[in-house]
Formats: structure tokens, sequence, C-alpha cells
């Protein structure tokens, strides 16, 4: 199999970013534009997987695609080398994580370089590297002086497996860990935090300055961020407690205000922090103690409202709180529930039972326990035509106006939004309340209690609190951290210090690791401002949509901010977003029983062997217990690196689902030989030299077969470019290959001009660089050889403008039947009937004397009826 042996043939070579490119004045231009072409790095789990095959495979056609466009390109590799499974892997094994990784590391790279990509190996970092760390302490650092990080007591999620706390993104919405799948626990710890809600507003709008972004992902940031405008209320007690006279909550419907019914606080408000103080809010302290326990399991989340979390509520009987707005009014009872978000707002809800399901619903379960279970009436009605008493309950709609039973008289026959403005007016004029926004997005928790990490650079002092371990003794080593537990404060000298126990959330070191790749080695600074560079194409997972991106954002917005990071003025670090689709195996599964089928369990002909039967096929991720796993290297072994990648995009559209069929590779593999075959094969009777052919070809304007190629290439090279340059479309590249090399092929057959041909050739060989450039290296040596050309410098093919014909060959049909064809002017159809008669008769075509009833023209064939 040839293609097996280019590879190895050319490998060298191809897998060196540098070359020569022929003259071209349009491509020399572009050397003054850089393209930073990044493929997310990858964690060393130690085995290259198809996903990992996928990405890479991508960012390197592009990547490719650019520098034979004469870009300086930057398209470097990595790793996310610390983090959780390599510390359980090195507990399992015995060994250290470094010592894991750093094998890890090794085999990936081997396997890596299989498929020949054309990294910046020069660049390479691993985060687990003290050169590496040290800068991510230094982040850390630049972030406490800003008043950016800092350490609070606070609940924490516990993974009980795996021992750590988890940040909030890390708990799914059952309250299971993401990663072991463990019912998460709640501790109170002392916890490191970025406070990145700080750049709530700036993350949440500059969204959309991204134009390159997939609209899913951005949508995703933006639910994320959770933007709520909204209105503060304060609700004065009946009495003071823990020092509060009033209740504030958080409302986004402040028109409603008259249907208030009670009031519930979440389970840390703080009338209820102080223990000594709670018999002042019921007399059933231990009722309110126990409820308060019971509850604490249950809420877990990240977002204002979970429809999971429990609706019981219990009543603090002692208190009671007032409608600001409504001072003569009846006093409400208030309650405590899991349901109101402790630390979302003020982490207190005003209740509106005819106004919103789950306070209809909580009031439902509730009610009993008031002495007045009165619904109280609707304050917001339809705009139109209805029947208050069959007005279905709650109604929640959030437009309407407010009825004229409504007790706040200044809002009657108000629309909903103008009465949430007049609401908002009164409050503030009486300093009850005032608009406000508010972001679901909180601050980010940093602390892991974990060896393989990035630690901390903090020591805590006894007189002097934790101070910052000062940038000239950065780093502080995982060797320091774990050995010498006590030190010297940075501040007052003393002895005693001891050094911060925690590491950082692996997610910081990949918030900023494109930032090092500008500047990879340097020993003086993070990365020279000046090498500063906005990412131009990002490619990744879909699955780091939210986090990854957005920590990266926010990281990359402060570098701006701090003078740092200068190519973009709204500090976003990432031009445009690809995210590649899943791949898929194919899944075999037993008609019978819905098990999964193993590959040893299927005969040759693909029956199940126990039974006869037809498995039934699904295309499903990946997994071990599916069976369903296919090794990248054995493919690349087995079809060599060109067909592989070539495959590879030729299967699914980047965007899209990839389901992987080893077999179906025969497809490339027959236009790649195809190919090498025609530079094989190739007889060119007096060829020229290769700068004639690329510069200076002639061919025939006037010939239609000439022209219909020229035009035809010009399709095509437009055609990938605008594939590459997207860099989604890549399928559709592979087919314009194929299509091209068969139009070549054809042609030689034909009149086509050979200068022509020959110019097509090149371009296609070129075209196909970043897909298979070892095979495209082999073409061109070929041809080169063969024409006695020597070193050629490469090119990107540049679509010309396609040549229009002066003539068109019609097609003359008499009584639908064909006749001869006849060449005239392009115009020829928009003659008059008699003068295409006069011509065709001059011709002999068509015969002087014949009368035809009808003369059908279309734009190439003119059918004459009698
Ligand atoms: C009264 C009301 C009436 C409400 C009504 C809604 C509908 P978003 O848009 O997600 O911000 N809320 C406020 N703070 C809360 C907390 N800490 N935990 C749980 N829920 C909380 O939601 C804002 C609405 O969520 C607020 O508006 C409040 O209920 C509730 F017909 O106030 B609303
Ligand atoms: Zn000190």
């Amino acid at each position: 199999d040839k293609l097996l042996t280019l590879s190895p043939k050319w490998r060298s070579k191809t897998t060196n970013p540098t070359f020569k490119i022929h003259n071209s004045p349009k491509s020399f231009k572009n050397a003054n534009d850089p393209k930073y072409i990044l493929s997310m790095f990858s964690y060393p789990s130690g085995n290259l997987h198809i996903g990992h095959l996928r990405v890479y495979t991508i960012s390197d056609c592009i990547s490719r695609y650019y520098r034979l466009k004469n870009h300086p390109v930057i398209h470097p590799i990595g790793w996310d080398a610390f983090g959780l499974p390599a510390e359980n892997a090195a507990i399992d094994r015995g060994i250290s994580p470094a010592t894991w990784t750093k094998s890890n590391i090794g085999t990936m790279t081997t396997q890596m370089k299989t498929f020949d990509p054309a990294f910046d190996w020069n660049r390479e970092i691993k985060t687990c590297d003290e050169d590496y760390y040290k800068w991510t302490q230094w982040i850390f650092n630049k972030l406490y002086e800003n008043g950016l990080a800092y350490r609070k007591m606070s609940e924490i999620n516990w993974d009980p497996v795996d021992k750590t706390v988890l940040a909030n993104e890390q708990v799914d919405s059952e309250g299971k860990s993401w990663r072991s799948g463990a019912i998460v626990e709640k501790k109170m710890l002392k916890q490191w935090f970025f406070k990145i809600s700080d750049y709530s507003e700036r993350l949440l709008n500059d969204l959309n300055a991204l134009k390159e972004w997939p609209d899913k992902v951005k949508q995703m940031q933006r639910n994320w961020i959770g933007q709520s405008k909204g209105t503060i209320i304060k609700f004065p007690l009946n009495k003071k407690v823990n020092g509060l006279n009033e209740l504030v909550t958080f409302t986004s419907r402040s028109e409603t205000l008259a249907s208030v019914q009670y009031l519930t606080v979440g389970l840390k408000h703080p009338i209820l922090t102080n223990e000594t103080e709670l018999h002042n809010l019921t007399d059933d302290v231990e009722g309110l103690k126990n409820f308060i326990k019971k509850e604490n399991g249950k809420s877990i989340g990240n977002k204002s409202y979970n429809p999971l979390l429990s609706k019981d509520g219990f009543l603090l009987e002692k208190i009671s709180i007032q409608n600001p707005l409504l001072p003569n009014e009846e006093y409400l009872p208030v309650f405590v529930s899991s349901y109101v978000i402790s630390d979302y707002g003020p982490g207190a809800v005003m209740g509106c039972p005819t106004h919103d399901t789950r306070d209809f619903e909580f009031w439902e379960l509730n009610n009993k326990k008031v002495a007045n279970k009165t619904l109280k009436p609707v304050s917001v009605v339809p705009d139109g035509d209805f029947d208050i008493e069959t007005l279905e309950l709650p109604y929640v709609a959030k437009q309407g106006v407010i009825t004229n039973t409504n007790k706040i008289e200044e809002i009657r026959g108000q629309n909903s939004k103008q009465a949430k403005k007049t609401v908002d007016e009164l409050l503030t004029k009486i300093d009850m309340g005032h608009d406000t926004t508010n972001y679901k997005l909180r601050d980010w928790l940093i602390s892991r209690q974990r060896k393989w990490g990035t630690p901390i650079p903090i020591i805590h002092c006894d007189s002097c609190g934790p101070v910052l371990v000062p940038e000239s003794q950065l780093p502080v080593t995982l060797k320091q951290q774990q050995e010498e537990t006590t030190c010297k404060c940075p501040k007052c000298g003393s002895k005693n210090a001891v050094r911060e126990k925690d590491t950082m959330d692996t997610f910081i070191d990949s918030s900023w690791y494109f930032f090092r790749y500008l500047d990879p080695t340097n020993s003086s600074q993070i990365f020279d401002p000046k090498k500063s560079k906005k990412v131009d194409v990002y490619i990744g997972g879909v699955e780091h949509a939210i986090l990854h991106l957005l920590y990266s954002r926010f990281i990359s917005k402060f570098m701006k901010d701090i003078g740092y990071y200068t190519d973009d003025s709204l500090g976003e670090p990432f031009e445009k977003l690809i995210t590649q689709g899943m791949v898929q195996g194919k899944t075999l599964i037993n008609p019978d029983n819905g098990r999964f089928l193993k590959k040893e369990e299927i005969d040759s002909n693909g029956k199940i062997i126990a039974t006869g039967k037809q498995p039934k096929i699904a295309f499903e991720k990946m997994s071990k217990s599916k069976y369903n796993g296919a090794d990248p290297l054995e493919c690349i072994e087995k079809h060599g690196s060109d067909a592989t990648r070539a495959h590879i995009l030729f299967q699914a559209h980047v965007t899209d689902a990839l389901n992987w069929e080893e077999q179906k590779i025969v497809g490339v593999k027959k236009w790649l030989n195809k190919m090498i075959n025609l530079c094989e094969n190739i007889d060119i009777k007096n060829a020229k030299s290769y700068e004639e052919y690329v510069d200076s070809f002639v061919f025939n304007k006037e010939s239609d077969l000439d022209l219909k190629f020229f035009n035809k290439l010009q399709k095509i090279c437009k055609s990938i470019d605008a594939s590459f340059e997207d860099g989604k479309s890549l399928n559709t590249v592979i087919s314009n290959y194929m299509i091209l090399t068969n139009d070549i092929i054809e042609s030689l057959q034909s009149d086509v001009s050979k200068d022509l041909l020959m110019n097509g050739l090149i371009k296609l060989i070129y075209m196909t660089y970043p897909v298979a450039p070892n095979a495209s290296e082999e073409c061109i040596s070929i041809l080169s050889e063969k024409f006695g050309w020597g070193e050629v410098a490469k090119f990107w093919p540049e679509a010309e403008e396609p040549i229009t014909s002066s003539t068109t060959s019609y097609k003359i049909l008499i009584n639908n039947k064909r006749k001869n064809d006849v060449i005239l002017d392009s115009e020829g159809h928009k003659l008059k009937d008699d003068e295409i008669i006069k011509i065709l008769i001059e011709k002999g075509v068509i015969k002087n004397g014949i009368v035809y009833k009808r003369l059908i023209k279309t734009n190439k064939i003119f059918n004459f009826v009698q």
C-alpha cells in the first residue's frame, strides 16, 4: 500500500512548520497578519482517543491552510497536566502523580506524532511545570492585590468519594458530583474565591461582540451569568430581630407588590444565624433547628430556583411583616424554606400566590399553618376581555393591567410595565426599595484540598493573618507546600507561620495558557505584553462551552485591565470559536435482550454468532461498557496518516457528531491513490517550467472546453478556500478534492489545454496539503522529478474570476429530436425567431422552405416543432 509509505518518507518535511512560499503579491501582504490557531489542550489521561484526533486534525488543517497563505502561524500544543485523576491513579499505582503524568505525556506525544501534526513543539507547555505554575500563582497574587481574590467561611459541596470540595458548577442538578457521581454533602470551610461576579456585566455584554462564536454557546453563557433586572423591596418587621428592622427581598415583578401574602427567607438568612435569638422568631426553637438541618441537605444548586427543591415551609409565628406601600394593611406571616437560595440577592422572597406558580404551590402546602388562610386577590389581570370569577390562578403572565381593586392606588389601570416603574419610584421615594440588577453568576470557589495542583501562594501568620507570598519568592513549589509546612511570615518575619495547604482549581491553569504559548520561556514576566495576541481560531469540545470559556474570558479581561493583554479592546481572548461534534462509536445491540455485543460475538457476515440474527446498530458515545471504542492509532497504522485525517474530515461537518466507521475510509483512500497515480502517469510533451505552469500558463479562451475547466477550477478553489476560512464545512473540502481529481483525469482525454490541466493539477496538490500533507509532497515531487523542476516553492491557489464565453453551443431539436449543435454568439437565444432561422439555414442546420409552427427557445436549446 503506497499510502503507508508516504508518512515515513515525508514526515520530517511535512511536520516542519516552515517552508518557502512561491512569489505572489497577494499572499505577501499576509506576512504582517499572524494567525493564532489553537486547539484546546488535553488532559494527559494516558491514551490518545479519536476525539483528540478530531480536534487536532481540524486545527492542524486550518493552521496549514494559513501557512500556505503565507500568514505567520502560531499553532501550539501543551498539557493540562494537574488534576484529580493523576492523583487517584498515582495512589492506586503507588507512584507520584508527577511520574504518572510525565509518562502519560510521553506516551501521548508519541501517539500524537503518528498523525503528523505541524505543532510548534518549541512552545509546548505543561501546567504542572514549576515555570508554568509560578505564573498561575502570580495571577493569584495580582487578583489578590486588586481585591479580586478573597477568603471566606463558606458552605462547600463536599464530594465524599473523591474527598474534595467541588465548585457549584461541578454539582449537577440532582446534587451529585460531576466526577464521582456521589451525592454531595455540605461542610463549612474557609475557602478562597475569585471575584468573577465583579465582571458579570462585562462578561454578559461583551458576548454581543463575539460575532464568530456559535449562538448556542453564547446563549449558554448568558443563561449561566443569569442577568435579572428587578427591585429590592424592604418589608418592615413587627419587631427588631437579630439587629434587623426590616426584611429585604429581591423581586423581578414589583408590580405584584399588592398581592404579597407572606414572605419566605432562605435557610442561611441573617435572622437565623444567631442561635440565641431564635426564640424571638418562634416558640418551637428545636423544631426550627431540626427543620433547617433536614432541609439543608436538600439545598444544593447554583440557580436561583431549582424546581426539585422542597417547598416545605416553617412558620416563624412570632414575627410578621408589613407591605411597605400599604402601611394600613394587616401584618403578613414569615416562613423559612429551602427553595429560597440564601446567596441569591438578599436571600428572601415576597410570596405572591396569585401570580407565581411556586408561590401558589407553597401557599397551598403551608397556608394551614397560618390563622388567616384566605387567598389574596389578584393584582394584575389580562388586558382585555376576561371573567375575574373564572380567571385561572395563578395568573403568571408578565403582561397585563393592574386591577381597579388593587390597593396601591397609584398603579390602578396601569399596564405591568408602567406599574413596575411606578412602584419602584414610590419605594425609592420612601427609601423602602430601588431597582437593581442581579446575576446568578457566583464567585469562583478556587480552593481544592488536593495535592496535585498549583499551590495557593499564601502564608498564614498568627499576627498578620493570610499573607501573600511575594512575587520574588514564587513559585511556591509542591515540595515546599508539602514539606515546609511552617515557614517565615513574609510580613512580620515570625517563624511560626504556616503555608496554605490547598491547591487551586485546575480551571485556573487552563484559563490563561493561551497567553503563555505566546512567550513560553519568559522567566521575568508571565508574558511580554508586546507579544500578546488574540486567538484567531479556537477549536474544542462543546462541553467547555460554559466554565472553561467563561473563566478564560474573565482572566483575559483581567489581564487586559492590568495592562498585559493588549490585542483586544474588550479583553476577549478568542475571535472565532469552533465547537467540534462528538465522535460516536458503532454500537451493536442484541435485538432480543438489548445487551451490547462485543466484536467477537459477531460473525464475518455481521450476524450474531449465538442466534444468527442481525444485531441492531446505533452510534453512541464511545464507552468501555458498550464495546464501541475505536483506536485511532490502529487506523493510522492500517491506512496511513493522510487517509485517516481525510477520513475524519470527510465523515461529518465539523460541528456535527461523527459516526466512526473505519471501513468507510476506502473512499478517501481510492481518491488519494488516484491523485498519486495521476501524477505518476501524466504524460506531457514538451513540458514547461514550474513557473510557467503556475504564473504564465496560456489556454484557449475561445474554447468551450478550456473555459469550462478553467471556470470549474476557480469555483472549486473558491469553495475550498471558503471552507477553510470558515473552518467548519471541511467535509466538502474533501469532496471537492475528489471532484477536481476526476475532472483532471477526464479532461486529459479531451482537448483541454495541457497547460491549463497542469495548472489545475498543481493547484489541486497544494489545496490538499492542509489535509494530506504527505501525499501532497509526494505528488509534487513526482511531477518535479518528471519535468525537471527542481526545488519548488508552495503556494495557496487564489481563485480567479470566471471567464464568460463569447459563444455558446446551442442544441438544435426538430420535433423534440436532437439534430447537430451549432455555435452562436452567447446571446443567440435573445435573437428574434426569423433571425435564428436565417442563421441556421445559412449554416445548413435546418432546411429552407419548411414551415415550423413554433420555435421553443430556452437558454441553450432551440426546438422546432412542425
Ligand atoms: C415576587 C414575584 C411575583 C416573583 C411573581 C416572581 C413572580 P430571576 O428572574 O431568576 O431573578 N426570588 C428572588 N430571590 C430569590 C431567591 N434567593 N431564591 C429563590 N427565588 C428568589 O427570579 C426572580 C424572582 O425569583 C423574584 O421575583 C422572586 O420571586 C424569586 F408573580 O418576587 B419574585
Ligand atoms: Zn506575620
